[in-house]
């Protein structure tokens, strides 16, 4: 019977790739641009690399735009990696260009699970896993339980290391940090102790904030600057890029 062949198709495959998964080099939370670049160098260098996105559709701010203006503009610093990803683009203004936020958006994502990452969308990482004050793994649910407010329990995702790509809300970094009693510097205007996560500053918060925060979580895009209470920035999105390139090479280095 098709139907049931169908069914199981989907089941069967489904169930194996999630087992081959609970036990990775890298577990990227969140699926916008930064992480997604970060997903696609660390899976071409050969590491095991889930990323997990709570909704539908992965790619985070960047199908919008600005304003669902749906262009997107990058510094030519950015454009190397623009080009890993065949992505076409037009010169704006000397230093600055242009591309379709959707041809974007969708050339990174396939890219990446091309180049062998796995990406699991409407997974809500609500947690990190801890051992030997390492971060060493996620906890994740459905999002739909979430968002109902489900008595359901999660399952845990073991990973030699955690990437933070979860945006303005820096949720893993938060997280961590509730944990072992820090304070951030966006609550308190400073950071505290001498296992603070890192105060960012310099011209480019978002790569220079690029880097492992704690031991065994590294933070990239937005989630790097919002660490350091650096205000909301502008649609620019070469930053997002490069910060997801700087962040595979770190763990790349680590790793290899
Ligand atoms: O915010 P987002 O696009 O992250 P980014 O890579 O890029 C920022 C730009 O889009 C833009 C900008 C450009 O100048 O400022 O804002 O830093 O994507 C973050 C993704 O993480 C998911 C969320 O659904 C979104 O797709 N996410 C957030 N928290 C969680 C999560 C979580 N706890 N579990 C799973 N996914």
């Amino acid at each position: 019977m098709i139907e049931k062949k169908v069914s199981q198709g989907i089941i069967s495959t489904y169930f194996s790739k999630l087992e081959r998964n609970l036990d990775l080099d890298v577990a990227i939370v969140g699926g916008g641009p930064s992480g997604i670049v970060a997903a696609y160098y660390l899976a071409k260098a050969g590491l095991k690399v889930a990323q997990f996105d709570r909704k539908l559709s992965p790619g985070g701010g960047m199908w919008g735009g600005a304003m669902m203006f749906n262009q997107i503009v990058v510094q030519k610093e950015a454009i190397e990696i623009v080009k890993d990803f065949d992505i076409n683009f037009e010169s704006y203004d000397e230093d600055l260009f242009v591309m379709d936020s959707v041809e974007s958006t969708s050339a990174l994502l396939y890219k990446a699970v091309h180049a062998g990452a796995t990406i699991f969308n409407c997974y809500s990482v609500e947690d990190v896993v801890f051992k030997d004050n390492v971060v060493s793994g996620v906890v994740v649910n459905w999002t739909p339980v979430l968002r109902e407010g489900m008595h359901v329990d999660p399952i845990n995702i073991m990973a030699k290391c955690v990437i933070d790509g979860t945006g303005h809300d820096s949720e893993m970094c938060k997280t961590v940090a509730r944990k072992n009693g820090i304070r951030l510097a966006t609550d308190t205007g400073d950071v505290i102790g001498e296992r603070s996560l890192d105060v960012v500053s310099g011209e480019n918060e978002v790569v220079n904030g690029t880097k492992e925060i704690y031991p065994g979580l590294y933070v990239c895009g937005m989630a790097a600057s919002a660490v350091s209470g650096t205000p909301r920035m502008g649609p620019i999105f070469g930053g997002m890029l490069m910060s997801g390139k700087k962040v595979a090479e770190l763990i790349i280095k680590k790793l290899k």
